[in-house]
C-alpha cells in the first residue's frame, strides 16, 4: 500500500473487501493533482479517455450503451422492515440482499486495481460535512470523485484512529481472467446491477454500473439517500435542491433553494444571469442542499458537492452561458459527440451543427443521421470553483440563510408559471404533490407524468410518509423564520405546442416577484391553488411577450385541477397510516377551495 491507513475500522474494511473482491492491487488515493494526472495517463494509454484538443486537460469517455443513466428499478433501500423503506422505494431484506451481493462481489475485482477514495461531502473539517470512503475498481470513478467531492489524504488525517466514516463499496462487476483484455467500459448486465443502501448502518453497496449516480457514491447515494435518513434522525434536511444567491439593485441578498426533478433545469437556474437590470445571481450549488437550523433560528444551507455533474444536451451560451464558461478546461465529458477538430458537441449547443462527428457510440455521424450524436443524458463533470459566478461564500461552513424555497417540474399544461403557497403546510402539500414529465436522467420512458414529491422520489432514503412529517416538524421548529414556499412551471405550452415563457435568464423576473412578496412590496390574488401575481407585478420590461401569452401562462382551469384530485388521492393512498394528517387536511382544504 502507498499510504498508511491509521483508522482501525477502515483498515479492517479494506482487508475484508480485498479478501472478498480479490483485486490485483490496492491503491489509497490522496486527491493530489499528480494522482489525477497519473490516472488520466493510464486511461489515455488504455484508450478509455479521449483527449480534447480544444479544451485543455479535458477528456471524453463513452460508456457502454447499456450503462447510460441511473437505474432506479435496481436501486434499493434495505431496512429491517419494508415499512421503513416505504412504498416509493424498492426493498429487499438486508440479509437476503447482502447474500446476493456478496456472491456478486466474490472475485469481482480480479485483474483490476482496488482504489480506496477518502472524501468529504462539504468542506473538509466543517461540522456539517460528512466523511465517506469509496472503494471502487473504476479509475473513471476516481477521477470523477476528484472533481465532484473533496478527495484528500487530509480526510484520513481527520479520521484519526477511530473516527467515523460512511463506507461506500463499488464494483463495476466485470472481473478479468488472466490475460483477458478489458472492454472500453466494463460493467455488468442490467439484471446484475444493484445500487443498495442500508440506512440503518449508514452503508452503501453498488454493483454493476460505472455511470454517474450509480457509481459516484458521494452524490445521490450518500448526500441524498443516506443523508436524508441521517437528517431525519438528527433534525436537519438533505434535499435535491440547487442553492443560489440573488442580490437586488439595493444590494440586499436573498438565498433561494429550489427542488426540481432531474434534468428540469436546476443547473440552468443555479447559474442564471438575470435579464432584469441591476439584479445579480450567484451559484452556490446545482443539485444538493444540506440544511440545518442555525443559532439565529433560520435554516442555513451548504452545498455538499465540489463540482457539477450536469446534463450536456441543451446547454449552450443562450441557455446557460455560465455553465459553458465553466466547461472550458479541466472537464470530463461522458457520452457527448466528438468533432473532427477535437472538441465535444451535443444537440442544442450554439452555432452550426458539425457536418461530421463521431457519435456517443463511436460511430460516424452527420446531420442526416437518424439518431442524436450525443446521448440525451450525456454529462459534464466540472469543478464548481471554475464557474464564473460561483458565490464567494459557497464554501462557508455555516452555510447561507434560506429565504425562499421553490418547487416545480416540467408540465406542458395545468400549472401556471408561478404561485406562492398560503403557508408552510400548504407549501409542504405543494412539494408532496409535485409532478413532472419524466426525463432521460433515469433509464425508462421519457415524457410520462409522475408524482415526484420534493423531487426526492428517487432519492429519499426512508419512508416518504415520514419524510413529509419531517418537513412539517422542521416548519414547526422554524416558525416565523421559515422560508416562504413557491411553485413554478417554466414549461407550460400553448395549444399549438410552443413554450409560453422564454425561461432561462428571464426566470429572474419570477424570482424578483418572489423577493418582492417576501418584502411585502406586492400583493397577490387568492386562487384555489395559491397566491398568484397581480397583473403587472411580474417585471416584463424589455421582454417581448404578448398579454395573451401572459394570461395563458397564469391561467387556472378549475376543471383541470379537479381532474388532478383522483391522481393526488391515489398518490397519497400508498402511504397508508404514514401519511401525516396535516397533508390530508391540506387536500381537503384544496378540494373545498376548488369548489
Ligand atoms: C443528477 C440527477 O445527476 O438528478 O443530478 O440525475
Ligand atoms: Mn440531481
Amino acid at each position: 500500500m502507498n499510504v498508511t491507513v491509521k483508522n482501525e475500522k477502515l483498515n479492517k474494511w479494506i482487508k475484508e473487501v480485498a479478501e472478498l473482491c480479490r483485486p490485483d492491487s490496492i491503491y489509497i488515493c490522496n486527491g493530489s493533482r499528480e494522482e489525477y494526472n497519473f490516472m488520466i495517463d493510464n486511461l489515455l494509454k488504455s484508450g478509455l479517455a479521449i483527449p480534447l484538443r480544444k479544451r485543455p486537460n479535458s477528456f471524453l469517455f463513452r460508456s457502454d450503451p447499456s450503462d447510460v443513466a441511473r437505474v432506479e428499478d435496481h436501486t434499493y433501500i434495505s431496512t429491517t422492515s419494508k415499512d421503513e423503506a416505504g412504498p416509493t422505494n424498492n426493498w429487499i431484506e438486508p440479509g437476503e440482499l447482502k447474500k446476493t451481493m456478496l456472491d456478486l462481489y466474490k472475485g469481482s475485482m480480479k485483474g483490476r486495481t482496488m482504489y480506496v477514495i477518502p472524501f468529504s461531502m462539504g468542506p473538509i473539517g466543517s461540522p456539517i460535512s460528512k466523511i465517506g470512503i469509496e472503494i471502487s475498481d473504476s479509475p473513471y470513478v476516481v477521477i470523477n470523485m476528484h472533481i465532484m467531492t473533496r478527495v484528500s489524504s487530509r480526510v484520513l488525517d481527520l479520521l484519526g484512529t477511530n473516527g467515523e466514516f460512511i463506507p461506500c463499496l463499488h464494483s463495476v462487476g466485470a472481473p478479468l481472467a488472466e490475460g483477458q483484455k478489458d472492454t472500453k467500459w466494463p460493467c455488468a448486465p442490467i439484471e446484475k446491477k444493484y445500487i443498495s443502501h442500508f440506512p440503518e448502518e449508514n452503508l452503501i453497496w453498488s454493483y454493476g454500473s460505472g455511470y454517474g449516480g450509480n457509481a459516484l457514491l458521494g452524490k445521490k447515494c450518500l448526500a441524498l439517500r443516506i443523508a436524508s435518513a441521517m437528517a431525519k434522525r438528527e433534525g436537519w434536511m438533505a434535499e435535491h435542491m440547487l442553492i443560489l444567491r440573488l442580490t437586488n439593485p439595493a444590494g440586499k441578498q436573498y438565498h433561494i433553494a429550489a427542488a426540481f426533478p432531474s434534468a428540469c433545469g436546476k443547473t440552468n437556474l443555479a447559474m442564471m444571469q438575470p435579464s432584469i437590470p441591476g439584479w445579480k445571481c450567484e451559484c452556490i450549488g446545482d443539485d444538493i442542499a444540506w440544511m440545518k437550523i442555525g443559532p439565529d433560528g433560520r435554516l442555513h444551507a451548504i452545498n455538499p458537492e465540489n463540482g457539477f455533474f450536469g446534463v450536456a444536451p441543451g446547454t449552450s451560451y443562450s441557455t446557460n452561458p455560465m455553465a459553458m464558461d465553466t466547461l472550458k478546461e479541466n472537464v470530463i465529458f461522458t457520452n457527448c459527440a466528438l468533432t473532427d477538430d477535437g472538441d465535444v458537441w451535443w444537440e442544442g449547443m450554439d452555432g452550426e451543427e458539425p457536418s461530421h462527428a463521431i457519435d456517443w457510440k463511436g460511430r460516424d455521424w452527420t446531420p442526416e443521421s437518424t439518431e442524436d450524436a450525443a446521448h440525451a443524458n450525456a454529462r459534464f463533470t466540472a469543478p464548481a470553483s471554475q464557474c464564473p459566478v460561483i458565490c464567494k461564500d459557497w464554501e462557508k461552513p455555516e452555510g447561507v440563510p434560506i429565504d425562499i424555497f421553490i418547487f416545480g417540474g416540467r408540465r406542458t399544461g395545468v400549472v401556471p408559471l408561478v404561485y406562492e403557497t398560503y403557508n408552510w403546510d400548504h407549501g409542504v402539500f405543494s412539494g408532496a404533490t409535485a409532478a413532472s414529465e419524466t426525463t432521460a436522467a433515469n433509464i425508462g420512458a421519457v415524457g410520462n407524468l409522475r408524482r415526484d414529491p420534493f423531487a426526492m422520489k428517487p432519492f429519499c432514503g426512508y419512508n416518504m410518509g415520514d419524510y413529509f412529517r419531517h418537513w412539517f416538524n422542521m416548519g414547526d421548529r422554524l416558525g416565523s423564520k421559515a422560508p416562504r414556499i413557491f411553485y413554478v412551471n417554466w414549461f407550460r405550452k400553448s395549444s399549438d405546442g410552443k413554450f409560453l415563457w422564454p425561461g432561462f435568464s428571464d426566470n429572474s423576473r419570477v424570482l424578483k416577484w418572489m423577493c418582492e412578496r417576501v418584502e411585502g412590496k406586492v400583493g397577490a390574488q387568492k386562487t384555489p391553488i395559491g397566491l398568484l401575481p397581480d397583473e403587472g407585478d411580474i417585471d416584463l420590461s424589455g421582454l417581448d411577450i404578448s398579454r395573451e401569452n401572459m394570461r395563458e401562462l397564469m391561467s387556472i382551469d378549475t376543471n383541470e385541477w379537479k381532474a388532478e384530485i383522483p391522481d393526488i388521492e391515489n398518490h397519497f393512498s400508498v402511504f397508508g397510516n404514514r401519511l401525516p394528517e396535516r397533508l390530508k387536511k391540506q387536500l381537503q382544504e384544496f378540494i373545498q377551495r376548488l369548489g
